[in-house]
């Protein structure tokens, strides 16, 4: 465990962050009993509690979320659009979203304690990562139905710096912003942040000329070497936070000045890992599918959300930043997401973290699969650091079969690799679509 801070350790909210764990697990079985009445507003869980027999007052300690059903994307889809709403919609003060591949969003509501709660779990997450009154923070995430932007708007207003809510897009004034605005922190997509990364390393920006210290990011799955490569390209410290918009939207977990992972808002949120095929809990510290019970949610409650997203939660104690909430490891992969190759499973982080150990890589890729037989074939189209492109066949293939490699020593795959030109690839402003699958459409 990392036992020296980064930076200064502050904490925005100790009563809660800090709590004793008895009180902690106290708190929470209060709160999930309370969860429980209200989720029975919610004809589709009052249906199923009314099946299964559960009624708040059986739930004592928190092991006994395990009695609650589960709910999934699809549920909160057949019930489209508000089918989830437990408070008359003159109650509501927000609605957000996520949009699907259906075409049609999932709305989620918020009433105003919901937007209240929600300021300050994000607020603790940018305090603990380094935001304080003083600085001026470039928003770099879409306004919209995302969370994403307005999420981070509002904890940032509620520590009480000043915000530039730039929005994604334009490269060109994203530069300008950060030269002429001087914001100390960024908050974007950590994909955005690579592709911002590029245009300050291709215009030979100085390094003094943007007064970037801190970045936040979240929305998508990134791994550490990619935070070396984007800490070391823009010589900024930066964080991870998590959340997803079913179950509130950013603010869920994030990393504090020793960042030993992500601290889970514990107080608010009950995690669960399950082995995604049984669902069955896993043994403490193994990765798994994690199921989030948001416990204070007013407009919008779900109950053991299942998210799709994999990782585990750190067993090795308590972290010397002296919250005493669990922390959650970064996102390995989704459920959706895993490939299946050749009977093997495999994560695209485990190919980005492949990659990112070699030198002359650069931090753009994409993976294509395809079926052209009766086998999968993956290629990895790379691009390759500019400067290191070289019309020499042997240091090309020296570069290539280091690679190849790298991946088949992670993954235990072999993956055909394609290097491309610098500023071939494809850039993304908000979440990254790395992989395109084109065995999908064979099935
Ligand atoms: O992405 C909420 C968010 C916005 C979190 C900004 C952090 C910062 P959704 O659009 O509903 O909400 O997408 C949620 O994004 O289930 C994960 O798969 C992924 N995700 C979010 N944060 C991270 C992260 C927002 N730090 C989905 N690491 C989640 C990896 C992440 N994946």
């Amino acid at each position: 465990m990392n036992t020296t801070p980064i930076i200064e350790n502050r904490i925005w909210q100790p009563a809660f962050e800090c709590l004793p764990r008895p009180q902690l697990l106290a708190l929470q079985a209060e709160r999930l009993r309370a969860a429980v009445a209200h989720a029975a507003k919610v004809p589709f869980y009052k249906a199923q509690f009314d099946r299964l027999g559960i009624t708040p007052e059986q739930i004592k300690s928190v092991d006994d979320v395990r009695r609650l059903p589960f709910t999934v994307k699809a549920d909160l889809r057949s019930h489209y659009p508000l089918g989830f709403l437990a408070v008359p919609r003159s109650e509501v003060a927000r609605y957000q979203g996520t949009s699907g591949t259906t075409g049609k969003p999932t709305w989620v509501a918020y009433t105003k304690s919901d937007v209240n709660n929600w300021s300050d779990l994000c607020a603790r997450f940018l305090v603990s990562g380094g935001l304080r009154p003083d600085h001026t923070v470039q928003i770099s995430f879409g306004f919209g139905l995302f969370t994403g932007g307005f999420g981070l708007h509002y904890g940032i207003e509620r520590v009480g710096a000043a915000i530039i809510p730039l929005s994604s897009g334009n490269s060109e004034r994203q530069l300008m912003c950060m030269q002429d605005m001087r914001p100390e922190i960024l908050i974007c997509t950590p994909s955005y942040a690579l592709k911002l990364m590029d245009t300050i390393l291709h215009e030979g920006v100085a390094r003094d000329s943007i007064a970037l210290e801190h970045a936040h990011f979240g929305g998508e799955p990134w791994t550490e070497d990619m935070r070396t490569r984007i800490e070391t390209g823009l010589g900024i410290r930066c964080w991870n936070n998590y959340g997803l918009a079913e179950v509130q939207g950013p603010g869920v977990s994030g990393e504090c000045a020793f960042r030993n992972g992500m601290h889970i808002q514990e107080d608010q949120f009950l995690f669960e890992v399950v082995n995604p095929e049984t669902l069955e809990p896993v043994p403490e510290g193994e990765k798994g599918e994690l199921v989030i019970t948001p416990l204070c949610r007013e407009a919008f409650p779900v109950l053991r959300y299942r998210t799709r997203d994999i990782g585990y939660l750190y067993s090795d104690g308590f972290c010397p930043c002296g919250r005493t909430t669990r922390r959650m490891s970064r996102i390995l992969g989704r459920t959706d997401d895993m490939l299946i190759i050749r009977g093997v499973n495999v994560f695209p982080s485990q190919i980005e973290t492949a990659l990112m150990r070699i030198e002359a890589v650069a931090p753009h890729y994409m993976i294509e699969v395809s079926r052209p037989g009766a086998m999968d074939e993956v290629t990895v189209h790379i691009e390759i650091q500019p400067g290191m492109f070289s019309d020499s066949m042997r240091e090309m293939q020296t570069i290539r079969d280091s690679i190849t490699s790298a991946i088949q020593s992670i993954t235990g795959l072999h993956m055909h690799v394609n290097l491309v030109g610098p500023n071939t690839l494809e850039r993304f402003e908000g979440k990254s679509r790395r992989v395109k699958d084109s065995r999908k459409l064979v099935d």
